[in-house]
C-alpha cells in the first residue's frame, strides 16, 4: 500500500483493512465480512488496540484447553484467512489440532478456495469440504461441517464468529473458545473461553503459550482451567473500557 506513509498514526489499521479488501476482491472475505472488521475495528479501539492484561489470561487458559484436548479443531471462516492464515496454520501445528473452514455465507467455491489458499499457505490436510454432518439446531450454513473435524471435536476454536454456532456447539457438549473483540457478543457471553483481542495478536500470543506450556503436566494445566470464570473475565473487560474511556477526558 504505496500511499499510505509508514509514519501514518493509523498505518497498520489502514495496512489490515487493504488486507481485507484485498482478500475480498479475490473471494476469501465474504461483503459482509467487512462490516463485520468494522465493528471489531470500533471494539480494539476501544481497548487501545492491544492485548489487555485479561485477555492475555484468555490466551494463556486457551492454550492450557487446547493442549488437554483430545480432538481440538480451529475453525477458519474468510477474514480470518485475510488476517491470519500463516499465524493460524502454525497454531494448528504446535497445538496440534485441525483446521477446517465452516463459513456462514457458504459457497462450494469460497470452501475450494480459501482451503487452496491454505494449503498454498503451508497446511498439510484441511477440513470443511466434505460437510457430511450437520450441527444440531442451526439451521444456516454454518450448521454444516464435517464429521471428521469440528462434528467430532472435543474443543473448538472460533475466531471471530456469529453467536449462533457458538451456542449450538455447547449444546452438543463443546468446550467453545472464541476470539472475539466485542464482549458483549452473544459469543463472548456463551463462550467458555474468550479472548477479547484482535485474531492478529490473539493467535500469535496463543501460539507463544502453547509453546511455553507444551511441557507442563496435564494436571497443572487442568487445576489452571478449572479455576478460569469467564463471566469474570467479561466483567473486567467492561471495567477495563470503562476506565480507558473516563481516562481520556
Ligand atoms: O466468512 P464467513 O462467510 O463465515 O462470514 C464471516 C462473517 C464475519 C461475515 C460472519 O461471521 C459475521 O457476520 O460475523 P459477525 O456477526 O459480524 O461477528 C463478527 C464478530 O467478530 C464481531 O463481534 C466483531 O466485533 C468481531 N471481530 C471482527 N474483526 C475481528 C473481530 N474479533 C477479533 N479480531 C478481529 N480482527
Amino acid at each position: 500500500m504505496k500511499e499510505i506513509p509508514k509514519s501514518h498514526p493509523r498505518y497498520q489499521s489502514l495496512i489490515t483493512r487493504d488486507k481485507i479488501k484485498h482478500a475480498m476482491i479475490d473471494g476469501f472475505v465474504h461483503e459482509t465480512g467487512l462490516i463485520a472488521h468494522g465493528r471489531g475495528e470500533a471494539f480494539d479501539y476501544l481497548i487501545g488496540e492491544k492485548t489487555i492484561p485479561s485477555a492475555e489470561q484468555a490466551e494463556k487458559n486457551a492454550a492450557s484447553m487446547l493442549l488437554c484436548a483430545e480432538n481440538p479443531v480451529i475453525s477458519v471462516n474468510g477474514n480470518v484467512v485475510a488476517l491470519v492464515a500463516k499465524d493460524i496454520i502454525e497454531l494448528a501445528e504446535l497445538i496440534p489440532a485441525k483446521l477446517e473452514v465452516n463459513l456462514f455465507h457458504r459457497t462450494d467455491e469460497r470452501i475450494k478456495k480459501i482451503i487452496l489458499e491454505l494449503k498454498k499457505q503451508g497446511a498439510k490436510n484441511v477440513y470443511g469440504a466434505q460437510a457430511d454432518a450437520k450441527i444440531p439446531g442451526l439451521d444456516s450454513n454454518r450448521g454444516l461441517c464435517d464429521k471428521e473435524g469440528i462434528f467430532s471435536a472435543d474443543v473448538v476454536l472460533v475466531p471471530l464468529e456469529d453467536g449462533d454456532r457458538c451456542e449450538a456447539l455447547k449444546a452438543m457438549g463443546k468446550t467453545v473458545i472464541a476470539i472475539d473483540l466485542n464482549p458483549l457478543s452473544r459469543t463472548a457471553r456463551s463462550a467458555d473461553i474468550t479472548i477479547v483481542d484482535n485474531v492478529i495478536r490473539a493467535v500469535p500470543n496463543i501460539s507463544e503459550w502453547i509453546k511455553k506450556l507444551k511441557n507442563e503436566d496435564k494436571e497443572t494445566l487442568e487445576d489452571m482451567i478449572k479455576t478460569w470464570d469467564n463471566r469474570k473475565m467479561l466483567k473486567e473487560v467492561s471495567i477495563f473500557i470503562s476506565k480507558r474511556i473516563n481516562s481520556l477526558f
